[in-house]
């Protein structure tokens, strides 16, 4: 949880089968054309938030949503607004992370952090840009359970999720003595796992999932969300991964993923793509 100067490429991009290469193309297509042109004004912040969506992020948010769509028997497509929505704010939520207040990162993605190159404040209203937008392109594209779709995405990125888990992050970085491993899994929990949990959800619901469908995708997605961070902690030697060792932490990744495709068989043969994103995560471990 030391501040860096660099935010490291964390988990690398899915070695992906065609249709998750396709579902990336549709997906970096659509934010392409959700995003403000450049030549719009304010043209600064909107050259500074194309810069930092359209920078070559792996998209597994996105991808997640989709693949939950599938898996309740609806097109992905269905799901793209969605998807969008939850790329537009994981790229906000790194770009205030990445701020001298906060992380302090000079790089993010392979190249200079936002605040590096726009300037700090031009950061900050990018991020905030980031989140106003997600929120407008659901409210523009309705679909199955708009009102849980909202909600449930409202409430990781809030208080009970990011937020929460940047204040503990915050704390602990400011108090590295007392960050016990229960601190740490609170953080992974709140920052990292509760968006990919909701990814999943709010996937499944614009894909009109029913109750029954939903509860086997939450047991994945709260699986993979754990493990996401997990795997990104053994990859950069810090937080989890250096509190309970690289081998426990890669065990317990390997376990819930495992636990996660399992939670999937009730959905069958069209949860395809998430089995996919899961394999996909266990092999970068
Ligand atoms: C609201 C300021 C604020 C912060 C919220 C999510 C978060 C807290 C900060 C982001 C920084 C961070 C390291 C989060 C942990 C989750 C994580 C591993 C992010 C990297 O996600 P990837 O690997 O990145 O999916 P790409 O670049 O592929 O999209």
């Amino acid at each position: 949880m030391a501040r860096t100067a660099t935010a490291s490429p964390t988990v690398r991009a899915p070695k992906s089968a065609n249709h998750l290469e396709q579902l990336t193309r549709l997906v970096n297509q659509t934010l392409e054309r959700l995003l403000p042109r450049s030549a719009v004004s304010p043209q600064v912040v909107h050259e500074a938030m194309r810069y930092c969506v359209l920078s070559g992020g792996k998209r597994f948010r996105p991808l997640l949503a989709l693949g939950a769509c599938e898996a309740v028997g609806a097109p992905a497509r269905q799901a793209l607004p969605v998807g969008c929505a939850l790329e537009l704010i994981h790229t906000y939520s790194l770009v205030h992370d990445d701020l001298p207040a906060m992380d302090n990162a000079d790089q993010r993605r392979g190249q200079p952090a936002c605040h590096r190159k726009f300037g700090e404040g031009n950061a900050i209203l990018v991020g905030d840009a980031l989140l106003t937008l997600a929120f407008e392109v659901l409210g523009r594209n309705g679909t199955p359970n708009s009102l849980q779709v909202v909600r449930t995405i409202g409430q990781a990125c809030g208080t009970l999720g990011l937020i929460g888990g940047q204040v503990l992050d915050l704390q602990a970085i400011s108090q590295p003595r007392s960050s016990t491993e229960r601190t740490l899994r609170d953080i992974a929990q709140l920052k990292t796992a509760a968006l990919i949990d909701a990814s999943i959800a709010a996937g499944a619901l614009a894909g009109g999932a029913s109750p029954a469908q939903l509860k086997p995708l939450r047991r994945y997605g709260q699986g993979v969300g754990l493990a996401f961070q997990l795997i990104d902690d053994i990859h950069d030697q810090e937080g989890l991964a250096q509190a309970m060792g690289s081998d426990n932490a890669r065990n317990e990744a390997q376990r819930l993923i495992a636990r996660s495709i399992d939670a999937l068989a009730p959905l069958g043969a069209r949860a395809k793509t998430l089995r996919q994103l899961a394999a996909w995560l266990a092999e970068t471990s």
